[in-house]
């Protein structure tokens, strides 16, 4: 099935879906395999894999490398978060194109002004979009195949609920598959309100990372059609990263750290070494 299929069936499903975060080929690997049927190709964990902060300082052909990438190691669906799909319409939708012509699945953009900052970084101070020119951007962005999401920041810049809801609707005349509803509030009393007016009209996404606390049993009596879980996987490498690097410099030996990390032939398995190994039979005669 077409990844883009997958990915509207996932967004379209009466049941509640959950997909989560990669940032590279190899996470992106890990989250399939553990049985997710989608990914989050997160722009925060993809800058700061790269280096680079969360303000559109990688550029969009450098996040697209990252993606292909992603993309030909799996066959689940990925929803890029493409920020404000840096720039205009115009930017937007050759976005559109090159992320289809490497299968990826959708994107999702927000209502926001290039260059963006991350959500949690001094919310109230961040710009929003002028409704009519990001409701041409999604007209522009539509295509019969592909999905985008419309992500609304009106929460997150302190505009309350009935600009979140006018964004909303405005979005889902102009086209979306689907409506973001993001908060950074630590419990879930926004996204409630929404809910309750916004009703059916769409699908709708959320990113729970700062009210983490909040039962998924809840998002589901909500009526929420897809969970983000958006930046664990980077989180939690750094974790790691962080204290194997800090034992082996302070034991000046890999003594106390061998018993706790991934045995190399885990990570050859992961970079299916074996399919090699088959086709050297096949193909090097030499062998
Ligand atoms: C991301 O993962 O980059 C997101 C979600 O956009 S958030 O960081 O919550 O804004
Ligand atoms: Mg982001």
């Amino acid at each position: 099935m077409k990844k883009t299929t997958q990915l509207r069936n996932i967004i379209s499903s009466n049941k509640l879906e959950k997909i989560m975060e990669s940032h590279n080929a190899l996470s992106a690997k890990i989250v399939e395999k553990v049985g997710f049927k989608g990914i989050w190709a997160s722009g925060l964990s993809i800058s700061a894999s790269l280096g680079v902060r969360d303000n559109n300082e990688a550029s969009w052909t450098q996040v697209l490398d990252v993606l292909e990438f992603m993309s030909d190691a799996t066959s689940i669906p990925i929803l890029l978060d493409g920020d404000t799909g840096y720039g205009n319409f115009n930017n937007a939708r050759r976005l559109v194109k090159k992320l289809e012509q490497r299968q990826i699945a959708g994107v999702c953009i927000e209502d926001k002004i290039f260059p963006k900052t991350n959500s949690f970084i001094r919310g109230e101070t961040q710009p929003l979009a002028d409704i009519d020119e990001f409701c041409g951007k999604i007209k522009a962005m539509k295509d019969s195949q592909f999905v985008v999401v419309s992500r609304v920041e009106a929460f997150i810049a302190g505009w309350g609920l009935n600009e979140a809801l006018k964004r909303a609707e405005a979005y889902r005349q102009a086209g979306t598959d689907a409506i973001l509803i993001h908060s950074k509030r630590t419990d879930s009393l926004e996204i409630e309100s929404f809910m309750k007016e916004w009703g059916n009209r769409l699908p709708v996404v959320i990113v729970p990372t700062k009210y983490y606390s909040v039962p998924t049993e809840r998002f589901r009596e909500m009526g929420i059609s897809l969970v983000i879980w958006a930046n664990h996987n980077l989180r939690a490498s750094i974790r790691a990263m962080e204290e194997t690097s800090r034992q082996i410099y302070s034991d000046e030996s890999l003594i106390n750290v061998e018993p706790y990390i991934t045995p190399l032939e885990h990570v050859f398995r992961l970079q299916d070494e074996e399919e090699l190994a088959k086709a050297e039979q096949i193909y090097l005669k030499s062998h």
